[in-house]
């Protein structure tokens, strides 16, 4: 059984800070469970373009207030406590915090944690080699 906490990973290479929000991976590839999981913090006012190409992402949100709009075609769907949303077609979003957004995100294929956002709002596909014993490929 794997264990960790929020606050374990706080400063380690698992917490990734960005102008716009911080990302405290929980679980990630090499953990071999094939999904990653992060408490992301996205901080109010700001507003983030976000296209996960080679990603499905599925977030929940615990906190705070805000929206996320997908570009295609400009509809806003409002994000609070209680809502999961989940781009199951890769889809464009603009992801909006009113007040701070406290959001549970898991990814498939699970991050590598060496990702970072590229002009276009995406994640690369990074390859690294699986825990010993891991179930997933
Ligand atoms: C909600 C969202 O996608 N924010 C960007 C960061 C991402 N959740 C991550 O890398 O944890």
């Amino acid at each position: 059984m794997i264990l960790r906490s929020v606050s374990e990973v706080m400063g380690t290479e698992r917490d990734v800070r960005t102008p716009n929000w911080a990302s405290r991976r929980l679980l990630l590839k090499s953990d071999g469970m094939g999904f990653s999981l992060h408490e992301t913090t996205v901080y109010p006012g700001t507003e983030t373009t976000i296209c996960y190409a080679n990603h499905l992402e599925a977030v929940f949100c615990v906190e705070g207030e805000g929206e996320v709009e997908t570009v295609a075609d400009g509809r806003i769907h409002p994000i609070r406590p209680g809502v999961v949303y989940a781009l199951d077609r890769h889809d464009r979003h603009r992801l909006r915090a009113k007040t701070q957004l406290r959001l549970v995100c898991v990814f498939n294929p699970p991050l590598t944690g060496r990702e970072v956002h590229d002009a276009n709002g995406v994640y690369p596909l990074v390859e690294e080699p699986q825990r010993e014993g891991a179930a997933w490929s």
